[in-house]
C-alpha cells in the first residue's frame, strides 16, 4: 500500500508498506493480526521475508487445531521460537481478537484497559527541507493534535528544533533519533536541552540500555526508550538503573498483547508512565494500538493518529478519525470496533497461504 506522504528517519526512506495480515479462524469466528515488520531489516532485525517463513514454518504450526482459550496462552506455545517477536504478535493478536469476539467484549475492555478515550500525537519524519516541516507541524497542530514527534539524526536537529520551537514556544515537542547517536556526541545532545522537549527517543544504540543510563544522567531532559525495550525483563532493568523517564510499548516491537501488558504493569510499579507507538500499521494494527492505549498508565499521548494521515483509503470501516481537540473515543462493541474491509484486503493481496487443522 503506498503512503499518502513518504515516511523518513535517521535509517531511511519508506514510500510503500508491504503489510502481513494473519487471519485466525476459531468456531466460525474470524480474528486478525497485523505484523509491524518493515519492508527491511532496519528498525529491527525482523523483516517481512522473515517473519513470513517464521510464522509458516514454526508459529502457526505452534497453535494450529490447538484448544486455546485465550491469547494469553500464545507466548507459552510460541515459547520455542527465540525473539521474531514481530511475527509472534501478529498471531498472538489476531488470538486475542478472536477471543474478544467469542466473549462478545471490547478488545480493550478484554485486555485491560479503562480509558474511553486516548490522547493522540504525531510523528513527523525528516523532510526535503525545514520550511516543509514546518508546514506539515502546522497542519498537524491544526488537526487538534496534542504533541509533536519529529524524526532527528545528525545534520537534521539542533538546527530543526531552534526553527521549530522559534515558532512554537510552547507545543508539546518530543524528538526521535531511532539511534542516531553515541555518547561521543555528548556535548551535541546538550544542545538539545535549551529546547524543553519532553523527551528524546532512543538517543543510543537500539540494544542498549546501559549506556542510556549513563547518558540520562547527563541530562535534564527526559530519555524515552523504544528499541531497547523488547520486554517487561528490559524496561525493569532500564527504570531501575534509570536508563529512562518515559518507555514507548510497541505491541510488535514486545511480540504481542500479553508482553505489552506486563510492560505496561512493570512500568506502573516503577512509576514511568508510557505511551503507544507506532508502525506506519493499517487500520487493523491501528485499531489494536487503540485498545492497548485504554491501559491506565499509556497517560502520554501515543504516535496513534488518523488513517487519512497514511492512506489514501484504509482497509477498516470507519476509518481512524481523530476529534478536533487530539483525542480518540473508543467503541463499546465486541471485538475492534471497526470492520474490516475484506474485499478491499482480497483486492490489494499478493501472497496467501491458508493452513488447515487435521
Ligand atoms: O521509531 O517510532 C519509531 C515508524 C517506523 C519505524 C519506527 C518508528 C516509526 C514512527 C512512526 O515514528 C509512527 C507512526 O506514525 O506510525
Ligand atoms: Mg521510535
Amino acid at each position: 500500500m503506498p503512503l499518502v506522504h513518504f515516511f523518513e528517519t535517521s535509517f531511511g526512506r519508506t514510500y510503500d508498506r508491504r503489510i502481513l495480515l494473519i487471519t485466525v479462524h476459531s468456531e466460525g469466528a474470524e480474528g486478525w493480526g497485523e505484523s509491524v515488520v518493515g519492508e527491511n531489516p532496519y528498525y529491527s532485525s525482523e523483516w517481512i521475508e522473515s517473519a513470513w517463513p517464521t510464522l509458516t514454518t514454526h508459529l502457526i504450526p505452534a497453535i494450529l487445531g490447538k484448544n486455546v482459550a485465550s491469547g494469553r496462552e500464545c507466548p507459552a506455545l510460541f515459547g520455542r521460537v527465540r525473539a521474531h517477536r514481530m511475527a509472534k504478535a501478529a498471531l498472538e493478536n489476531a488470538v486475542w481478537h478472536v477471543e474478544s469476539i467469542q466473549k462478545q467484549q471490547p478488545l480493550w475492555k478484554l485486555l485491560g484497559g479503562t480509558r474511553r478515550e486516548i490522547a493522540c500525537g504525531v510523528s513527523i519524519g525528516i523532510q526535503d527541507s525545514v520550511e516543509q516541516l514546518l508546514e506539515k507541524i502546522q497542519s498537524e497542530l491544526a488537526a487538534g493534535y496534542r504533541r509533536i514527534k519529529v524524526k532527528v539524526k545528525p545534520g537534521w536537529d539542533v538546527n530543526v528544533l531552534e526553527r521549530i520551537r522559534s515558532r512554537w514556544a510552547d507545543i508539546t515537542l518530543s524528538c526521535d533519533a531511532n539511534s542516531a547517536y553515541t555518547l561521543d556526541n555528548l556535548d551535541h545532545l546538550r544542545k538539545f536541552e535549551q529546547f524543553n522537549l519532553l523527551m528524546i527517543e532512543q538517543p543510543l544504540w537500539d540494544d542498549d540500555i546501559y549506556y542510556h543510563a549513563r547518558l540520562q544522567k547527563e541530562l535534564r531532559t527526559a530519555i524515552c526508550l523504544d528499541e531497547s525495550i523488547v520486554n517487561d525483563r528490559c524496561a525493569a532493568f532500564a527504570a531501575e538503573i534509570g536508563a529512562c523517564r518515559i518507555i514507548n510499548i510497541k505491541v510488535g516491537r514486545v511480540g504481542g498483547f500479553s508482553e505489552a501488558i506486563k510492560i505496561h504493569d512493570v512500568c506502573q510499579s516503577h512509576k514511568i508512565p508510557v505511551w503507544c507507538g507506532g508502525m506506519l500499521e493499517t487500520g487493523i494494527g491501528r485499531a489494536q494500538n487503540i485498545a492497548l492505549s485504554t491501559l491506565a498508565n499509556f497517560s502520554l499521548p501515543g504516535d496513534v493518529s488518523a488513517s487519512k494521515r497514511y492512506w489514501k483509503e484504509d482497509i477498516i470501516d470507519p476509518e481512524v478519525e481523530v476529534s478536533a481537540n487530539g483525542m480518540l473515543a473508543v467503541a463499546d462493541e465486541s471485538g475492534m470496533g471497526y470492520r474490516i474491509k475484506t474485499d478491499l484486503i482480497e483486492k490489494l493481496t499478493v501472497r496467501k497461504e491458508t493452513f488447515q487443522a487435521r
